[in-house]
């Protein structure tokens, strides 16, 4: 039975019975509306994080509650054993959003880009024709696509991968942002995909050169060679586009979603890919328990709504240059602050100190205290993703919240 905790009874609860696989903030939240997050004591915050940008919508989206609300009280969950009477719908809405014949709907993003890696490889073997199991997907170094052993099997982060061998064959990694790197690994035949994030997000929000993407397609299309593009985070509006692929024109062969799909209130992913590619895989052949449920699918059509009704791709586009620009004068006004890079509003200041300093957590801390949250990305890089309903005015105060805190920090 649930019942009203102080900050520290519920740090101790998880101290106490949870397993330690995070380090989080010492914040306790308990209620979260639009760009706000109260803490049980009332303190009120401004969420920069957004849930790794899950949360584009702002917290508890009214539209959104109230799908979930009244699907909930309806069906929530079938299996695909059977069909139900949203799926469809939300199948036929979400393939003409982003422009793709079909969708293989799951849940977390990581299930997105394992599912993406399955089409690849059926489609090497299928299409291609690729021998069976020499098919190869490239990735790039500092890439982040989730916890599974498939996923961590590409990573370079030693903090994913180490110690959870052996690893999966089949994968092979090359230096993101280098279309030399790109252009030698595809001569290999039997390379089947590159999947890449258009912004890294975890990395660090690393933005590549303009044209790395297109150059890339361009490589992939010429060798016979699937893009998947990993848009789970840097997806759904978050870098001022609805997708950050669409900078740069390119259309991914295979598309990835996930986080913001939902806004934030339920797992929900998604696979997009053309007939060619999605019709590789038969009936029987891949799904998941909760894969398209109608709960799932009632909520994500309510998301997607709310960021086009909402505008929210160009409100993101239009505080992202503001946000940019405050943060270019205090790397002026301060040694502390190198650098500031991103998209829209998923952006990173990049602090003045070694990687394994604790310089952007102790900044975090005292942000903290200044009734605004964020979470470095590494030692020296804090992540700065604010939901993209926040307003200029509330865009504006946070700057100052930020610039204030660091200059102190300077102090
Ligand atoms: C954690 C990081 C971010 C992602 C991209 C796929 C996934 C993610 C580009 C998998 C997930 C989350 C995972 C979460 C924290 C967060 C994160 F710090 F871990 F790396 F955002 F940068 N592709 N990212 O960013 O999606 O399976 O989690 O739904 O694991 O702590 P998921």
């Amino acid at each position: 039975m649930k019942q009203e905790l102080t900050s520290d009874q519920a740090i101790a609860l998880e101290s106490k019975f949870g397993a330690k696989n995070y380090h989080p903030l010492p914040v306790v939240l308990s209620k979260g509306e639009g760009v706000f997050l109260y803490d049980v004591e009332g303190k009120r915050y401004f969420d920069f994080l957004s849930a790794y940008s899950a949360v584009n919508q702002g917290h508890c989206h009214p539209r959104i509650i109230k799908a979930l609300i009244t699907q909930a009280g309806k069906l929530t969950l079938t299996s695909r054993a059977f069909h139900n009477d949203v799926l469809g719908q939300y199948e036929q809405y979400v393939t003409a959003y982003f422009g793709y014949d079909r969708v293989l709907p799951m849940n977390t993003g990581v299930e997105g880009g394992e599912t993406a890696v399955k089409l690849c490889r059926k489609w090497a073997y299928n299409v291609k024709g690729v021998p069976e199991n020499k098919a190869k997907i490239l990735f790039a170094e500092g890439n982040f696509w989730g916890r599974t052993l498939a996923a961590i099997s590409t990573s370079t982060d030693p903090l994913s991968r180490k110690g959870f061998g052996p690893y999966m064959p089949g994968f092979e990694l090359i230096p993101y942002n280098n279309i030399a790197a790109l252009e030698k690994a595809l001569e290999d035949p039997n390379v089947a995909g590159f999947m890449v994030e258009p912004i890294q997000g975890e990395a660090g929000v690393m933005v590549p050169d303009a044209g790395y993407l297109k150059k890339s397609y361009e490589l992939c299309r010429k060798n016979n060679v699937l893009l998947i593009a990993d848009e789970v985070q840097t997806g759904i509006a978050r870098t001022g586009k609805l997708l950050a692929s669409e900078y740069e024109a390119v259309k991914p062969d295979i598309l990835i979603l996930g986080k913001a799909l939902s806004g934030g209130v339920f797992p929900v992913s998604a696979v997009l890919a053309r007939d060619e590619i999605m019709l590789t895989i038969k009936p029987g052949e891949h799904g998941s328990t909760f894969g398209g449920n109608p709960l799932a699918c009632a909520v994500a059509i309510a998301a997607l709504e709310v960021i086009k009704d909402e505008n929210l791709s160009e409100n993101a586009f239009r505080l992202g240059n503001i946000f940019r620009e405050r943060m270019n004068q205090l790397v002026d006004k301060t040694e502390k602050v190198k650098l500031v890079r991103g998209k829209g509003l998923l952006n990173a200041i990049v602090i003045n100190d070694t990687e394994d300093s604790n310089t952007a957590w102790n900044i975090c801390l005292k942000l903290l205290k200044n009734g605004l949250l964020a979470k470095p990305t590494h030692g020296n890089i804090i992540r700065f993703a604010p939901p993209l309903v926040i307003t200029e005015a509330q865009l504006l105060e946070c700057c100052t919240i930020i610039e204030k805190t660091i200059l102190e920090f300077e102090n």
